[in-house]
């Protein structure tokens, strides 16, 4: 079933209209990320990735300052702002919403102060104060599902009913946050893909995209990730036509934001999908 085309994602300054599927620019700022070849902790070289991500057609990109990756260790809110603050301050300027990629409220306050549109909380805003640090500005949020955390999540994920869990998660948080004053315009939500899921429960998530996207607009984040490998035998860096096939079938299904790697690659891909199904976007 398409999704809901004619909403907008409401982010800080922006109004982002979700009439074509929106490319999210990833930008790690971390010596440990899963799909990075090197180490991009250093903010010098994280803002020329930004820059090359917004030149190929990213509509908005996402900062992050503590990698995510199964096993990944936790890192402490002053060097995960150390890592951020320069990227934001670089790319603030550039016309484009800036997402911040972060489980922790002390620096979700910290980057709204700094001019962050969107919170992009793979937590799912469930850390104390969370939701009351974004309720008490107008940024964008993504709430995402994951079950466990990073150190551990990968060890036997467990479902009675994945999609079901995850839809009631998913709702739930959004109950939380509009109770708190967030409006619904402003909350985008996304399964969690990898995220504490063994391979048939991100099969079973991506499949049920139609059905989890009568909840509000959905984010998939699937780019380089380890499902993509088990089903090519593929290593992390030669993993973008199977990230791309994955990519083209969760916008089929209705995903309104991809959160990607390779933004050229994922714009190409995009433009042709759109030669395909014009009736679903007017090609802007
Ligand atoms: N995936 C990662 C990080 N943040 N946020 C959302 N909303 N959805 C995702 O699927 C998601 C996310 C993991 O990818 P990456 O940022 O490349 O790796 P790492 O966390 O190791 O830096």
């Amino acid at each position: 079933m398409p999704a809901d085309r004619s909403l907008e994602w409401v982010c800080g300054r922006f109004r982002m209209s979700l009439k074509r599927p929106l490319v999210m620019g990833i930008v790690n700022v971390t010596p440990d990320s899963f799909s990075e070849r090197h180490d991009r902790a250093d903010p010098v070289e994280a803002i020329g990735w930004a820059e090359r991500l917004v030149a190929e057609g990213a509509d908005l990109i996402d900062i992050g300052g503590e990698s995510t990756r199964p096993g990944a260790p936790p890192v402490d809110a002053s060097l995960e702002l150390d890592r951020i603050l320069p990227v934001l301050e670089a790319m603030r300027g550039r016309g484009i919403p800036v997402s911040v990629d972060t489980r922790k409220p002390e620096v979700m306050r910290v980057v709204l102060e700094h001019g962050a549109d969107i919170i992009n909380d793979v937590g799912g805003l469930t850390a104390p104060g969370a939701v009351e640090t974004v309720a008490a500005s107008g940024c964008g949020v993504c709430v995402m599902h994951m079950q466990g955390d990073p150190a551990s999540m990968q060890n036997a994920p467990q479902y009675h009913d994945v999609v079901g869990q995850v839809s009631e998660f998913l709702a739930e948080r959004r109950a939380a946050l509009e109770a708190a004053g967030v409006s619904r315009a402003r909350i985008m939500f996304d399964p969690g893909i990898g995220f504490g899921k063994s391979l048939n429960h991100n099969l079973a998530l991506l499949r049920a995209l139609p059905v989890l996207g009568k909840m509000g607009p959905m984010l998939v984040g699937l780019s380089r990730k380890s499902f993509v490998g088990r089903l090519t035998g593929r290593d992390v860096g030669e993993r973008l036509p199977g990230s791309l096939a994955a990519m083209l079938a969760a916008v089929q299904d209705g995903a309104a934001v991809v959160r990607v790697h390779d933004v050229a690659a994922t714009r190409d891909a995009l433009k042709v999908w759109h030669a395909l199904t014009a009736e679903a976007w007017d090609g802007t």
